[in-house]
């Protein structure tokens, strides 16, 4: 069986899990020459052929057990009829809902091109992938995804997003309703294509004070887990609820993914005595220190594989690979994992 569902379904893996978060990207020269033929990185996503390109790239330089499709958490809302777009050297900027009647003015995402240009890379992907690697597919949770939503793009605080969190309208509720509703078909549409892992990124779960974590971070991607189940099961879920600190502990519990992917600030000596007889743990080696190689990433990775055991370990980062990081240190922390697998 392939690595990483061997460990996601509790068996033992014949070697230890990894892949890294934004594993195809601006970091690889050979992913900025295809964005650059496609024009831009929207085009990109929603071209089959360009896309399963580009999510084989790290592939064919690293020894991987997961290829994850190359897509973004936003083409949810954009599928829902939210405008998005791609600024040159910035961040995304998209048509804000900040209101009931944007809210109600939402699509169902159900027969949209752009959900079928995702089901169509994976497919591609499926068929050229080598038969130890799994394939993920993804969404961002819907805390996230409304926060973009509501800033209308990046946002340093997302002061309206936690605003909205705190005093609750009634926009900001059905927002997070319809979100649930439509990434379960979203995640649905991806399994039935070929994904044979769904991963749901909250990447902003650490902005809410504990108690509205509760309300907006874990009771939301609970329903999502758990009505995705009901349709895919069998088909494994990795929550990462980056930041969530010793609430991966209540998520691990509630949401009962398979794994939880963790923050590189995550001790993982407390997740191998709180969270491994929950679930698997993924992560967390810092991206800055991947970036930086040398002496401290050696001792970075041989710690983490020294923290916990190789049958529920997936090896990942703490959060996306960045831009300035030099390939040839994913090599090196591949090849210190290997050397280890013993
Ligand atoms: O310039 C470029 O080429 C675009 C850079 C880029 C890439 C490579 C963006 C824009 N998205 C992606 C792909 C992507 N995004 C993937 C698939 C590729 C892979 O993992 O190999 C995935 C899983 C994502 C997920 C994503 N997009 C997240 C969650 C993970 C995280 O990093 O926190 C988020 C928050 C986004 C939004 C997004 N997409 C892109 C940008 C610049 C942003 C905004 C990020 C921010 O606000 O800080």
């Amino acid at each position: 069986m392939k690595s990483l569902l061997a460990v996601l379904n509790g068996e033992k893996p014949s070697r230890r899990p990894v892949w890294f978060m934004r594993q195809a990207g601006r970091y690889l020269p050979e992913y900025r020459a295809v964005r650059d033929r496609k024009g831009g990185f929207l085009d990109l996503c929603y071209d089959p052929q360009a896309a399963a390109e580009v999510t084989l790239q790290p592939l064919r330089r690293f020894d991987l057990d997961a290829a994850i499709v190359f897509a973004d958490i936003l083409v949810v809302p954009h599928a829902m009829g939210v405008e998005l777009a791609f600024a040159v050297g910035e961040g995304p900027v998209l048509g804000v809902v900040r209101d009931l009647s944007r809210v109600r003015a939402l699509k169902s995402i159900a027969v949209t091109q752009q959900v079928e240009q995702v089901c169509d890379t994976l497919r591609l992907v499926k068929a050229d992938l080598d038969h130890d690697v799994a394939l993920i597919g993804f969404c961002g949770a819907p805390w996230t995804v409304a926060s973009y939503m509501i800033e209308g793009g990046s946002s340093d605080e997302r002061l309206l997003s936690r605003k909205a969190a705190a005093e609750q309208p009634d926009w900001f509720s059905a927002l997070i309703a319809r979100l649930i509703d439509e990434s379960v078909d979203y995640l649905v549409a991806q399994a039935k294509a070929g994904a044979e892992v769904v991963q749901i990124f909250d990447s902003w779960a650490g902005d809410l004070p504990w108690d509205l974590q509760e309300t907006w971070v874990q009771k939301p991607l609970q329903q999502l887990a758990e009505r995705f189940r009901a349709r895919c099961p069998g088909v494994p879920v990795i929550v990462f609820a980056r930041g969530a600190g010793a609430g991966h502990l209540a998520i691990a519990r509630k949401v009962r993914p398979n794994a939880v992917s963790v923050e590189a600030g995550l001790p993982l000596d407390w997740a191998r005595e709180n969270l491994l007889e929950h679930v698997v743990v993924q992560g967390n080696l810092d991206p800055v220190v991947l970036a930086s190689g040398g002496v401290q990433m050696k001792a970075s990775v041989t710690r983490i594989l020294r923290d916990l055991p190789m049958e529920r370990h997936i090896f990942n980062l703490g959060h996306g690979i960045r831009q300035e990081t030099p390939p040839d240190h994913l090599a090196e922390v591949v090849r210190l994992i290997r050397a280890n697998d013993g």
